[in-house]
């Protein structure tokens, strides 16, 4: 089954929305396979958004990023990727519909709540970045009969 990964960014621990963010993709249907309450090193942001190196945010973003505690989540499902990304809206909040988590509680672009992978790459790149393998747990979920 397909896995992505997704962060509550560090705004968002801080405004007390984690609860509010993990409910929806539990009401979603998808399953939550990982989490972690942890701080970025320096290290883990450069590697992490190592595609945006060359980009003028891209100080300020590591800077945001290791700024304070974000929440690390893996959860499983079908299409997971792509839905999650729909889910979380826009890059830039004031392009995100309501009802998407940026277009909901986002207002700038570089405090947009929530991180996603992108791809299926980018997922098992994360994925591994943030996460060992005895991390992950595999487990059956009644409800999901009720799902698929
Ligand atoms: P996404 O997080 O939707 O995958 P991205 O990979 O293009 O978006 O950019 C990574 C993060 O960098 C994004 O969540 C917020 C920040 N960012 C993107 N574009 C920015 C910009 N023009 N100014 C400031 N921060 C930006
Ligand atoms: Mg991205």
């Amino acid at each position: 089954m397909e896995k992505t990964f997704l962060m509550v960014k560090p705004d968002a621990v801080q405004r007390g929305l984690i609860g509010k963010i993990v409910a929806r993709f539990e009401q979603k249907g998808f399953k939550l396979v990982a989490a972690k309450l942890m701080t970025i090193s320096e290290e883990l942001a450069s590697n992490h958004y190592g595609e945006h190196k060359e980009k003028p945010f891209f100080s300020d973003l590591v800077g945001f990023i290791t700024s304070g505690p974000v929440f690390a989540m893996v959860w499983e499902g079908e299409n997971v990727i792509a839905t999650a990304r729909q889910m979380m809206g826009k890059t830039n909040p004031q392009e995100a519909l309501p009802g998407t988590i940026r277009g909901d509680y986002g207002l700038i672009v570089s405090k947009n709540v929530i991180h996603g992978s992108d791809s299926l790459d980018s997922a098992e790149r994360e994925i591994s970045l943030f996460f060992n393998e005895d991390e992950l747990q595999e487990y059956l979920k009644d409800s999901n009969k009720w799902v698929y």
